[in-house]
């Protein structure tokens, strides 16, 4: 048993985290602060599946905690981290407890899950007895040692940390089963006493690993603590084995003690209170008969709780201790001030910081994403499409159905122009040389740009110009000449006079019927008509048939002021369009590779090229004229 044990902790005490919550390892490491701690207690963290670090404060200076994969490596890495502060859910308490009781370096482990099954709690509680380790919990906050060392969330927030003087030891030993009651108990013997020495919740399970009787007798070896405050609660047997302590005289040091649910009494049938194991069974787990014995073995047991922190304090102060000279009461010490988390600070009012980004076309904080103001909810049982979506975020506003039925004509149209354009080529390649999908996507979007499927902003830009100063076609197309410039949205390497593009009439032929107007296409379809004179290809490309279809748009519509149609225009939003298409094909062209069986290629069977999917490209030397 534990019995023989004395300290558990002291201000060297370094610990191993299972299953890293940042929150309560930083509490830990402000409370190694406070105590003026020269190493952090949290010595490592395990997290299974990961290695590396965590960066954390100590203090206002950031440190990295290692972390390990598993429990063996950290204590292997850490031998002189005898804690384990095991923060896993109940679902896997059990295995990683045990772990940690299996390794030698480890002396003491806190289970801080609620609702581990009955049955596991048992082995545990077999396996550190027989191997004289400390168990405490599970279903606990775990404990402190005032001025050493802390696990976990013990004793809650800085300000009661600081409020209780735990940053420096008194002369009390503590334990109870309740971790919320501990707080209000560090509280009342910061009041009644010198404070704490040490204090335990042992969890509210019906069987804890370690019982109350287990860490009294520790105190008793403790010299530093010259009274023990014990707070039990109905239900089980635990309060008598520290009646048999008393008795058998394993207990001398003064004990306070109560024992709550005494109201208990007053309901008619059975009651359970918060903890798995305060409720009210037979007499003897009465709160009224444990009381009874405890005083009957000599503790000092008020008649109620509110006599608690009274009788605490004439222990300490008349009865036995300070007046006979037992205690010398603990000096107090500066505190040093620990900076206040960013976060909690702006909660708190306390600071001001500027921001570093800023967001106007959606907000994912609230109940349900918005975009541009517009609920997830909104938009599907409003049957918005992916027109709309684009209006949203893109223009920041809704657009008239016939504009956003537009977009997505444009995104259907431009997904794809099949497997020897220079983006699905790149795609392709970039496929067969094993490369993953976004490897992919990204080499054929780098292709797109001035000469193909870039054009469309510039094509905007250009037919923009050449309305407002009102050049005719011939002036407008001579002028771009003449400074070397080919006209944005004109020309196609297969698409001519004769072989019309098809996407460029539908999109035309959509927009005379639904546009309010379609002036500047009329001029393109001028500037189309001048190019045509010099050679077939040079018609109005999908490009330039999309960049002048959008400038009617924004000009028409009456959605946009001709400032916003300005910045639409020169900012460049209309790339996106054939960008966005655009990736669906090449998605299209990389998965496809992907797919394609192993097959016999010109030269041979494929061998050592291993998997699925088309072989590596390797461009032929035939269709290469070298000229070195
Ligand atoms: N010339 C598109 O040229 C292409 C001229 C011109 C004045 C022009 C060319 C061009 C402007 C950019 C543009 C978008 C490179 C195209 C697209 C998406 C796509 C693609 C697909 C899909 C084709 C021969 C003679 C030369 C040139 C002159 C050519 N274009 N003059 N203005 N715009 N256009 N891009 O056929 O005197 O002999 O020296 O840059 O709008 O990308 O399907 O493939 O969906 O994926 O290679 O539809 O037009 O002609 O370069 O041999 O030039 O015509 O100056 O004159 P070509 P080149 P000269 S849509």
């Amino acid at each position: 048993t534990s019995s023989g044990l004395g300290q558990l902790f002291s201000k060297d005490t370094q610990s191993i985290f299972f299953n890293f919550k940042q929150k309560p390892v930083q509490r830990m490491l402000d409370f190694d602060f406070l105590c003026g701690r020269k190493t952090p207690s949290v010595a490592c963290i395990v997290q299974p599946g990961s290695t590396g670090f965590q960066k954390l404060f100590f203090g206002s200076e950031e440190i990295a905690i290692p972390m390990y994969p598993s429990t063996a490596a950290a204590a292997r890495k850490h031998p002189m981290a005898d804690v384990f502060v095991n923060y896993a859910s109940f679902r896997s308490a059990f295995e990683s407890s045990m772990e940690a009781l299996e390794q030698a370096t480890i002396k003491v482990v806190a289970v801080i899950a609620e609702g581990v099954p009955e049955k596991n709690a048992k082995q545990l509680i077999a396996y550190a007895r027989a191997n004289n380790k400390v168990l405490i919990g599970p279903a606990t906050v775990g404990g402190v040692q005032a001025g050493a060392f802390r696990i976990g969330d013990t004793a809650g927030t800085l300000d009661n940390i600081i409020a209780c003087k735990l940053y420096r030891p008194g002369s009390v030993g503590f334990v109870s089963k309740s971790g919320g009651m501990s707080n209000e108990l560090y509280n009342v013997l910061s009041r009644a006493t010198d404070g704490l020495y040490e204090g335990i919740a042992i969890g509210g399970d019906s069987f804890p690993g370690s019982t109350l009787s287990d860490h009294c007798i520790r105190y008793q070896n403790i010299p530093q603590i010259k009274m023990i405050v014990v707070l039990g609660e109905l239900g089980g047997q635990d309060e008598y084995s520290l009646v048999d302590a008393l008795k058998a005289g394993k207990v001398t040091k003064p004990v306070v003690a109560w024992v709550s649910g005494t109201c208990a009494k007053l309901f008619k049938s059975e009651v359970q209170f918060g903890h798995a194991g305060a409720r009210s069974g037979g007499d003897t787990e009465s709160a009224q008969a444990k009381n009874a014995a405890l005083r009957e073995a000599g503790a000092e047991v008020p008649d109620s709780f509110e006599g608690f922190e009274g009788a605490i304090k004439a222990t300490y102060t008349r009865h036995v201790l300070v007046d006979e000279g037992v205690i010398t009461p603990a000096a107090d010490v500066d505190v040093p001030t620990i900076p206040m988390d960013l976060d909690a600070a702006t909660k708190a009012g306390k600071v001001r910081a500027p921001t570093h980004v800023v967001s106007t076309i959606c907000d994912d904080r609230g109940e349900e994403p918005t975009y541009y103001g517009v609920t997830m909810s909104e938009l599907i049982t409003s049957d918005y499409g992916v027109g709309d979506v684009l209006a949203l975020l893109w223009f920041k506003r809704k657009l008239p159905k016939y504009a956003t039925k537009f977009m997505e004509m444009c995104v259907m149209l431009c997904a794809d122009h099949g497997p020897c354009v220079s983006g699905a080529h790149n795609a392709i390649v970039t496929s067969r040389a094993g490369k993953d999908l976004v490897s992919c996507l990204v080499s054929g979007l780098l292709t797109i740009g001035p000469r193909f499927g870039g054009a469309i902003d510039d094509a905007a830009r250009c037919f923009k110009v050449a309305v407002e100063q009102g050049l005719d076609a011939p002036t407008f197309v001579e002028g771009l000449k003449k400074q070397g410039k080919r006209v944005p949205g004109i020309g196609h390497r297969i698409k001519s006079k004769d072989n019309r593009d098809k996407r460029v009439e539908l999109l035309q032929n959509y927009a005379r019927k639904f546009f309010p107007a379609t002036r500047y296409l009329a001029y393109a379809l001028t500037v189309e008509e001048y190019t045509l004179g010099k050679a077939a290809n040079l018609v109005l490309n999908v490009d330039g048939c999309i960049g002048a279809l959008f400038l009617d748009l924004l000009s028409s519509s009456g959605a946009f002021t001709q400032k916003e149609m300005d910045d639409v225009i020169s900012i460049g939003y209309l790339n996106g369009l054939f960008v966005l298409a655009r990736s669906i094909g090449l998605i299209g062209h990389a998965l496809d590779q992907k797919r394609l069986q192993a097959r016999t290629c010109g030269r041979g069977p494929r061998a050592g090229q291993g998997g699925r999917g088309e072989p590596l490209y390797r461009h032929p030397w035939e269709d290469v004229l070298y000229t070195t």
